[in-house]
């Protein structure tokens, strides 16, 4: 899994458009080890999941990579923990560690959505 982290998170939550949006979600298979390569697009910023105590730095020009390992579902809130400008209180995520088969579930749910609809299309 590649995470780019950036300011964009921040105007992403402050846009009116978005405010009543949830955070973004990161949806990850318990019991199994995904390897994350984190990295920055502007400033440095820290991937966090409190639950956890994990933490892991994305800095601009390096990718820092780790494995991570769930053992429990459910919801994991994360934010950024690196002071990272006037934004940084919006950089805010979701993890939700689930089955492996509620993860297949998933991927073919979020597979249909962004596939465009063809029924009905003649054509021409
Ligand atoms: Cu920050």
């Amino acid at each position: 899994m590649s995470l780019i982290l950036s300011r964009a998170l921040q105007r992403t939550r402050r846009n009116t458009h978005f405010r009543n949006r949830r955070p973004p979600e990161l949806v990850v298979p318990a019991n199994r080890t995904v390897h994350v390569r984190l990295a920055s697009a502007d400033v440095i910023h820290n991937f966090y999941i409190p639950r956890t105590l994990f933490k892991g730095y994305a800095i601009p020009g390096t990718t820092n990579e780790f494995d991570l390992t769930f053992t429990t579902t459910g919801r994991y809130d994360g934010n950024c923990a690196q002071f990272c400008g006037f934004g940084h209180p919006d950089m805010v995520f979701s993890l939700r560690v689930v089955t492996a088969e509620e993860l297949a579930g998933w991927v073919t749910a979020a597979r249909a959505r962004s596939t465009p609809d063809r029924a009905g299309t003649t054509g021409g």
